[in-house]
């Protein structure tokens, strides 16, 4: 019993020292893109300060935002100075964020299954890549299959 309350008490504090610390994250996203939505509440649930932003033109805003096309999913995000795109996992963002690379951000290109918002029975190994102002990347996380289920199944 101490040591779940103890645990409990450490989440508690983690969470609420995260959400001092980590910028606001705005998703640029089509209203109807549900997987999406999905990922901002991983990211809510990590601590996060989500703001959902609806755009027609998904494609549009990433490329404002400078991310190069051949990196894209369905969704794009700002954090801080970074670019996030796609279905990247809230623990790549915050090693970003504490190790401040100089880059555009992380991409996650594609869809892939079992990503965060992405929850699947059919799980794929992915990388979450480093992109550089000169569009060049390198893998920055590769994450290993995850089964699970999608979230309210
Ligand atoms: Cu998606």
């Amino acid at each position: 019993m101490t040591r779940l309350l103890t645990g409990i008490g450490a989440l508690v504090f983690s969470t609420w020292v995260g959400a001092v610390d980590l910028p606001e994250v705005e998703v640029f996203k089509s209203p109807y893109c549900g997987c999406c939505s999905a990922w901002a509440e991983h990211m809510r649930s990590n601590g996060f300060t989500i703001r959902e932003t609806n755009v027609n033109d998904v494609p549009a805003t990433r490329n404002r935002l400078g991310m190069p096309e051949r990196y894209s999913s369905c969704h794009t995000a700002k954090v801080g100075d970074y670019v996030i795109e796609g279905h990247v996992p809230a623990a790549d963002i915050k090693r970003l964020l504490k190790e401040r690379p100089k880059a555009v951000g992380l991409a996650a290109p594609g869809m892939p299954q079992g990503s965060p918002g992405m929850e699947s029975q059919n799980p794929v190994a992915y990388d979450v890549m480093l992109v550089k102002s000169d569009g060049a990347a390198k893998v920055y996380a590769h994450h290993e299959p995850v089964k699970n289920e999608k979230p309210g199944k």
